[in-house]
């Protein structure tokens, strides 16, 4: 038998018996309780068990207990179902608005006690800051009303349910319903109660809400207040201290605009707030006010009539063990660590985010797109039929909606623009949530990228377009059609900012190119940047059956269907840990630019209003990566937009090494993000001395030997090396293969940006079709010579007609043992290639090799797409941290341009080697970890690696780029590495 309300799951009204309209979230001096805690918690299969469990007497002593907030699949050890990651596939059947009989549901309970002085209060009310997905509740076992809308805030009044002393909250959560069908977005499905609850009373005489809107312009401010309020609440005071404002009204009538002088603006980068309250006789409210206008004029999007460059990142709620369970100090240490990495906006991809995370973005500055909580990207698999977005019988629930966002957040000055959602298709529901938004809040532009023709929002959006695309967007009067736009509607398209609310997919090893997109903001000043896919991984840390730790991702919770480890795509890893793809983010978007120019260098200040009084600049010359000379350059306080010329420090050139001057803008005091100190910036500049590269030595008299023979410290058995000094050391070998990157893997879209990818197929497919993956050798020949030992090998794959030939020259110069290897394919290679490089095993012995020194450029990895966050300079590390622990091991670690290298052994030297440069001046990287390439591309997992006993060193001629073809365009021709001859050189000592 179905209860009345299983029934009523699969109804696509919003809930019932919230209140409307929905308010700001406060902070305010009325009396609140938290309800937060232990509750008392029952999971059923299905929501067609028996509503007795809300009665007041209720037995609940066989039930569990639970923390709210709290998603219940991530509490008790699976004892309460798993998580579910999907991206656009639903879990259930598309059949909206219904959901399957299973499902999932929980039952909460707890007692509470009423303070005896709030039957004082006017009302009482019941605020839910986030629920997944519908809910409905009891008080004392009376039913108060239902909600649905997981990221959205629902406040019911229970003033006649609730009684001083004892009373008992019961709460059914769904974890399908209707409303499911339009929460699909890319992140894993959390139900539970996993925001705060509380329990406010409502004095009489209080306020309701305000609306502080404070608009800034020619450095005066102005004040646009809504409060809502009963007439005999009335006299309101406003007072702004710090500004001397205090504003008694006597009646709603007498709340007008009126002006501040000389207040300081808001911005991002210097993110103002005043602190501000309201009153009444009975309540106070406070608020933080940051003087702001936000215009568009043209196709400009200004703030404080200067054009904002968004830097952005898309940012979900993921924590690894509460899911989207807010954790304030994580939250402002990831903004913190945001700011430091030079990120200045955010999307709240896709919902708002806890309420107090503005709060922290308006503190922190950043300017931030808050996202409605909606997506419906299922429908796309049946080409949008059925689609939510574009059925009245949807409309209430998407303007609920809306409206709960923006109603709840609207008073945050670092929200500049209010999106719709995500991936929901277009349609009249759509159209009608934008028409709200601009009559709520004309100050504010609306943006959702799903309205490619423009028809009801006010930017230009899109997701993932190419390099090209994006500069046909930038560009007058190109013929380029835009996507899904007839020429009229892109020529509409054309007159607004644009801006890229998804690029750069960040899964993985990846991406490239981040820099290509940045320079088109600055040559198109239409473009106004973007947000990076995406901020961090979701990985939900869990354990293996043996105990072993790991962050998992889909799949790894046995679900029916899911998407893998796409949920897996941020710049941060789930501990934290920033990916090398944010270092070279925060070198991109950097807000200085230094050019160097014969003695001076230009120091360009790209920053939206902030000149540079805030920062020091640094230089320091070093000779092979050791500090000669440091000092301070002289920089007078740039305005934002100009450009300032500084001469540079004399440089003492070595003769004899390389010469580079660094400089860096670094704060010249700790803000609330980071240290005094801190690198803003930095540029480099080569200044040695021209020398020229050693020829490699012709030798004559080869002969036929069996190449079984001592070099210096070499020593030799069948032609190839066996010993280095006291160690074993094997190879050379050749190595074309990289353990796929997520990018590699990747099939996605436009064809023909690189002509070496195939429509739909990846190029890790390519490569193990082809037999990358699994090379085998054929000895053509082996000398001697006076001093020298020469092998020749044929490489190939079983089944393949293609081959590479690789010809090995040992030979001592001056007391050196040289290796020079030059490679050389044959005809019928048609893929790009992952690497040209030579393998040397290193086993363990009793003595591992366990750290790397090396000058070339560092710290971290690099590739040939992604080489902006590289310096040349001497770094160190240890093996393991030379490896990035992607979620899905992958190629990792490639360090450009190798000089020297050094590998250790407990901090002693074991072996040197020195890179010489090509006849084209080209410098092989290296790549030393534990694991061969085929190794790391069979695991899923950091734990599925094998354990080893060898030390691995590829020392690479090229490596093909990292591109963003996961989910975005593929590696830039240029950056492609095509099946080519190369020679590596190395000196072995
Ligand atoms: C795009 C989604 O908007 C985003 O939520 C995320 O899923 C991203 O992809 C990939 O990680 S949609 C994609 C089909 C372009």
């Amino acid at each position: 038998m179905l209860s009345e309300f299983s029934a009523h799951v699969p109804d696509r009204a919003p809930g019932r018996g919230a209140l409307r309209p929905a308010r700001s979230w406060l902070h305010s001096d009325a009396p609140t309780l938290s309800l937060n805690g232990t509750w008392r918690f029952r999971l059923s299969p299905t929501a067609s068990v028996a509503e007795d469990f809300a009665a007041e007497d209720h037995d609940d002593r066989g039930w569990d207990d639970l923390t709210v907030p709290s998603h219940w699949v991530l509490e008790g050890d699976g004892a309460h179902g798993r998580p579910i990651y999907t991206n656009v596939q639903f879990p259930f059947p598309i059949d909206p608005p219904h959901v399957p009989d299973e499902n999932p549901t929980g039952d909460h309970r707890r007692h509470f006690e009423m303070p005896a002085d709030w039957s004082d209060a006017e009302r009482v009310l019941l605020r839910f800051d986030g629920v997944e997905s519908l809910f409905r509740v009891w008080v004392n076992g009376v039913e108060i009303g239902s909600a649905a809308g997981s990221r959205l805030a629902h406040e019911f009044d229970v003033t006649s349910a609730v009684r001083p002393g004892d009373n008992v909250v019961a709460v059914r959560v769904h974890q399908w319903s209707a409303a499911s069908y339009l929460e699909d977005q890319d992140q894993w499905w959390l139900p539970g109660i996993f925001r705060d609850v509380t329990l406010i009373a409502r004095p009489a005489g209080g306020i309701e809400d305000v609306w502080l809107r404070t608009g800034f312009a020619d450095g005066h401010g102005r004040v646009d207040m809504e409060i809502t309020a009963e007439p005999t609440a009335y006299p309101v005071t406003l007072r702004i201290p710090e500004l001397g404002v205090e504003r008694t009204w006597s009646a709603p009538a007498d709340v007008t605009p009126f002006g501040i002088a000389d207040v300081d603006p808001w911005s991002a980068e210097q993110p103002r707030l005043y602190d501000v309250t309201v009153s009444t006789a009975a309540e106070t409210v406070t608020l933080r006010a940051g003087f702001r206008t936000v215009e568009i004029r043209g196709d400009r999007f200004l703030v404080n009539g200067r054009r904002v460059v968004f830097h952005g990142v898309n940012r979900h709620e993921t924590h690894p063990l509460r899911g989207r369970v807010f954790d304030e100090e994580h939250a402002r240490e990831d903004l913190a660590r945001m700011k430091r990495f030079n990120v200045n906006a955010i999307r709240t991809s896709h919902y708002p985010p806890h309420p107090r995370l503005l709060d922290l973005a308006d503190e922190l500055g950043f300017w931030v797109v808050l996202e409605c909580d909606l997506e419906t990207h299922g429908f796309e698999k049946l080409d949008w039929v059925g689609n939510p977005s574009d059925d009245p019988a949807w409309r209430e629930a998407y303007l609920d909606r809306i409206e709960r966002t923006v109603e709840r957040d609207k008073n945050h000055p670092g929200i500049v623009i209010w999106s719709l959602g995500n991936e929901a298709g277009t349609g009249c529901n759509l159209a009608a949530m934008s028409a709200w938004v601009h009559a709520r809040d004309p100050e504010r532009p609306v943006h959702y990228e799903g309205d490619y023709t423009g028809e009801y929002t006010d930017v230009y959006s899109r997701m993932y377009a190419s390099v090209p695309e994006t500069e046909q967007i930038g560009t007058d009067g190109s013929r380029a059609p835009l996507l899904n736009c007839t020429p009229a509607q892109g020529a509409r398209q054309r007159t607004k900012p644009f801006l890229l609310c998804e690029y750069a997919h960040a899964m993985g090893n990846g991406p490239g190119a981040f820099d290509q997109y940045e320079a088109l903001v600055h040559r198109y000043p239409r473009l106004h940047g973007g947000f990076v896919w995406e901020w961090r991984d979701h990985g939900i840390l869990t354990t293996t059956a043996d105990g072993t730790p790991y962050y998992a991702y889909g799949g790894d919770f046995g679900e029916v269907v899911h998407d893998g480890n796409f949920v897996m795509d941020g710049m941060l890893l789930s501990d934290d840990v920033p990916t090398p793809s944010l270092h070279e983010f925060k070198a991109v978007v950097q807000p200085l630019r230094f050019t160097f120019d014969g003695d001076e260098v230009r120091i360009a200040n790209l920053r939206h209003t902030a000149d540079t009084s805030d920062l020091r600049f640094r230089w320091r010359v070093e000779h092979d990566g050791a500090s000669v000379d440091s000092g301070c350059l002289d920089v007078p306080a740039v305005l934002a937009g100009e450009v300032a010329r500084v001469p540079l420090p004399e440089t003492v050139v070595a003769p004899d090494a390389e010469t580079w001057l660094t400089v860096e803008a670094v704060l010249s005091a700790g803000t609330a993000w980071a240290d005094e100190g801190h690198v803003i910036a930095e540029a480099q500049l080569d200044r040695s001395a021209h020398r020229p590269v050693r020829a490699a030595r012709a030798r004559a008299g080869w002969r036929p030997g069996d190449g079984t023979l001592t070099l210096g410290r070499a020593e030799f058995a069948g032609g190839s090396l066996t010993r280095f000094g006291d160690r074993p050391v094997t190879g050379p070998r050749l190595e074309l293969f990289r353990a796929p990157t997520d990018n590699d893997e990747g099939a996605w879209g436009e064809v023909g940006e690189s002509d070496a990818s195939v429509a739909g197929v990846s190029h890790a497919e390519l490569w193990r079709r082809d037999g990358l993956d699994r090379l085998t050798t054929r000895r053509v020949s082996v000398e001697h010579a006076d001093g020298a030992l020469r092998t020749v090998d044929k490489v190939s794959a079983a089944n393949s007609g293609s081959w590479v030939m690789a010809e090995s020259t040992w030979s001592l110069e001056g007391g050196e043992v040289e290796l020079r290897v030059e490679t050389e394919p044959s005809r019928g290679w048609h893929t790009v290639w992952p690497r040209i490089g030579i393998a040397f095993d290193l086993p363990d012995g009793d003595a591992p090799v366990d750290g790397a020194d090396w000058f070339g450029l560092g710290p971290h990895e690099s590739y040939p797409d992604s080489l902006r966050a590289a310096r040349t300079g001497r770094f160190s590390a240890t093996v393991d941290d030379l490896s990035v622990d992607y979620a899905r091991p992958q190629e990792t670690g490639h360090r450009s341009a190798l000089r020297r290298l050094t590998l250790t052994c407990a901090d002693t030297a074991v072996l040197r080697i020195e890179a010489l440069p090509d006849t084209r001046g080209r410098r092989p990287g290296f790549t030393l970890g534990r694991h061969t390439p085929q190794e790391i591309a069979r695991a899923g997992h950091p734990f599925e690696l094998p354990s080893s006993t060898t030390t691995r060193l590829i020392v690479d001629a090229a490596q093909h780029g990292l591109g963003s073809r996961a989910c975005g365009p593929d590696v830039w021709p240029e950056f492609a590495l095509r099946p080519e001859s190369r020679t590596i050189r190395l000196r072995l000592t």
